[in-house]
C-alpha cells in the first residue's frame, strides 16, 4: 500500500492532494461560469459528465485515476459528478453525514473526490472530517428540513464529537478523497468568493445498486467482471440538447433513489 493508501485506510480520508495548477482550476471555473451564464446555476446537479465535456475529461483524467487507484484498487467506475457551489456570504452548509447511507449500493468499495476549483478555507466553508469515523460503519441519520442544508434530505448524524473533527482547507487545484462511511460536514461560506467544489464518486464494479436496476456507471480503468451497470453517455460538447433531455431522466432517477433509500 502507498503512503496515501495507508493514510486513507487509517483516517478514512486524505486531503491536500495537488491535481491541477491554479491556472487550470481557474480555467475550469471560467468554462463552468460561461455555461451557467446561459443555463443558470449548475450547483448540486448529478451526472455532470453527461452534460459537460470538460467535467467528463477532469473526472476521468489519468493522473486523477492514478490517485483513485491507490485508494480503491485497479477497477474503477465513474458513478457521479457534481459541482457543489456555495455563493459568497451564503448560509449554505452541509450537516454531518456519511455519503453511502442514501446511495443504495451493495458494498462500500467507493471513494469520493472533492477537488477545490476555488479556495476552500474555513472562511469559505471547506470540509471537516472525523478521522477514523469510517471504521464505525453506517450510523443513524435523521432527515431535517433546513433549507440552507445542501443535502437533498438534510440528512444529519446527531451527537458527532466535533472536537475530533479536522478542517480540510484546499487551495484551488487541490483535492481531498474520502470514504463513504467517513463523517464529514461543512460550514457556510462567509467569504466574498464563490466556493466551487468538483465532487466525483468512484465505485468498484462489484458495488451493485440494490434499490432498482436502472442505475448507470462507466468503467474508467481496469475490468468490470460484474456488468451491474449500463454506461453513461459522456458529453462530447457542452449542454447538447439530447444530453440535456437525457440528463433530466438521470437527475429524476438519482433523486428517487435517494428518497427511497
Ligand atoms: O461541498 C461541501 O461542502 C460538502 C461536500 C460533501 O458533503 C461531499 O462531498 O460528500
Amino acid at each position: 500500500m502507498t503512503d496515501l493508501g495507508d493514510a486513507y485506510t487509517r483516517d478514512g480520508f486524505v486531503s491536500g492532494v495537488p491535481l491541477l495548477s491554479q491556472e487550470n482550476a481557474a480555467d475550469h471555473v471560467a468554462k463552468l461560469e460561461a455555461v451557467e451564464a446561459v443555463h443558470g446555476s449548475l450547483h448540486y446537479k448529478s451526472k455532470m459528465h453527461t452534460l459537460l465535456d470538460f467535467a467528463a475529461e477532469l473526472a476521468s483524467a489519468p493522473h486523477v485515476l492514478d490517485v483513485v487507484e491507490q485508494l480503491l484498487g485497479p477497477d474503477i467506475m465513474l458513478f457521479d459528478v457534481t459541482y457543489i457551489i456555495k455563493e459568497p456570504g451564503s448560509a449554505s452548509h452541509v450537516s454531518w453525514h456519511q455519503d453511502l447511507t442514501y446511495w443504495g449500493l451493495s458494498n462500500d468499495e467507493q471513494v469520493s473526490m472533492w477537488l477545490a476549483l476555488t479556495a476552500a478555507t474555513d472562511q469559505s466553508g471547506c470540509m471537516r472530517m472525523v478521522p477514523g469515523s469510517h471504521k464505525q460503519g453506517q450510523l443513524d441519520h435523521q432527515d431535517t428540513d433546513d433549507k440552507s442544508n445542501v443535502l437533498f434530505r438534510g440528512q444529519s448524524v446527531q451527537g458527532v464529537a466535533e472536537n475530533n473533527a479536522v478542517m480540510c482547507p484546499l487551495r484551488p487545484g487541490e483535492a481531498s478523497f474520502h470514504h463513504g462511511w467517513t463523517l464529514h460536514a461543512s460550514m457556510p461560506n462567509l467569504s466574498n468568493h464563490r466556493r466551487v467544489g468538483f465532487n466525483v464518486q468512484y465505485i468498484s464494479p462489484s458495488a451493485r445498486q440494490t434499490l432498482h436496476d436502472l442505475d448507470t456507471a462507466t468503467l474508467l480503468r481496469g475490468q468490470d467482471r460484474f456488468n451491474h451497470y449500463k454506461a453513461d453517455q459522456f458529453a462530447t460538447g457542452v449542454m447538447e440538447p439530447e444530453a440535456v433531455s437525457h440528463h433530466a431522466a438521470l437527475e429524476t432517477l438519482r433523486k428517487e433513489t435517494w428518497a427511497s433509500a
